[in-house]
């Protein structure tokens, strides 16, 4: 309980950051974009995972509130390094199921991006088939409501969710980005390196933009690469940084 007492006031204290995770082209190594990874810089416990909090905010609807501010963060920041003069790249958020529910989502990131001159197509809302399915009629809607603002929407860990590839089609979304499961074992699992090309094989025949998380060993990568696999996420390019740490990353490369 008093995990959940430290949550409510957690926003308030300003104890919410975005660590930032480099996503870059298969084919050229070029940065395309960012994905925000929410921490919680705890006074006691330190640095909390998304992964212990997370759930709590969901069962307690707090997540709603702490992913507005996740939207407006993400936007905030994404104008900053725009304004800095950056080569420009996407950046990406992972919304929950309660918030794809909320009927004022579009409003509230139509509102962020204003707010910081960022536009639309600049923003990608990642979200996972189980969260979409569950209730899919409304889901769907919700969804192409987002995607007429002009965001980008992408389905997260692919292929350990519940959506079927009827409904796969219908949904409004531009990527598919294969769970890191299957891209970790490739090299050693046969079963997850067939799992791993026949996604790329079914994004590409939907005309989707296929992402493979989890990349740790350049071997990894040289296969994907081969597969045709458009864009690679993993600590093998970099993990998931803090601002200054990942501005270091950026300019280190060029
Ligand atoms: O970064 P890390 O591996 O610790 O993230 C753990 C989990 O938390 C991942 O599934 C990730 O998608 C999720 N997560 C990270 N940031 C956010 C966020 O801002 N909102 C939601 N809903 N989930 C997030
Ligand atoms: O569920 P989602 O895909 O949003 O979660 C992303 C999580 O995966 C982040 O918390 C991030 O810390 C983690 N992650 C990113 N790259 C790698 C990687 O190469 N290996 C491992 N083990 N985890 C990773
Ligand atoms: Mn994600
Ligand atoms: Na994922």
């Amino acid at each position: 309980m008093q995990l959940d007492a430290d949550l409510r006031r957690a926003l308030e204290l300003g104890q919410f950051e975005l660590h930032w995770q480099p996503r870059v082209s298969a084919a050229g190594g070029v940065l395309l974009g960012v994905e925000g990874l929410l921490r919680w810089q705890h006074p006691q416990r330190g640095l909390v995972s998304p992964a212990h909090f997370i759930p709590l905010a969901e069962e307690t609807g707090l997540i709603v509130p702490i992913g507005a501010w996740v939207i407006e963060e993400a936007c905030r920041q994404v104008a900053a390094w725009r304004a800095q003069g950056l080569p420009s790249f996407g950046v990406s958020i992972n919304l929950s199921a309660r918030q794809l529910r909320d009927d004022g989502l579009t409003d509230l990131v139509r509102a962020s991006l204003l707010r910081h001159g960022v536009p639309p197509g600049v923003l990608e809302l990642e979200l996972t088939e189980s969260m979409v399915m569950d209730d899919a009629e409304r889901n769907l809607r919700q969804m192409h409501t987002l995607r007429d603002l002009g965001v980008g929407l992408a389905i997260d860990d692919f292929g350990t969710g519940y959506s079927s590839l009827a409904y796969l089609n219908r949904f409004p979304i531009d990527k598919l980005k294969i769970d890191r499961s299957f891209v970790h074992d490739m090299l050693a699992d046969p079963t997850d390196r067939a799992i791993t090309m026949a996604i790329i094989g079914l994004g590409h025949a939907l005309g989707l933009q296929v992402v493979a998380e989890g990349v740790e060993e350049p071997r990894a990568a040289a296969l994907l690469r081969e597969a045709r696999c458009d864009e690679l996420q993993g600590y093998l390019f970099g993990r998931p940084m803090p601002v200054p740490a990942f501005e270091a990353w950026l300019a280190e490369r060029e």
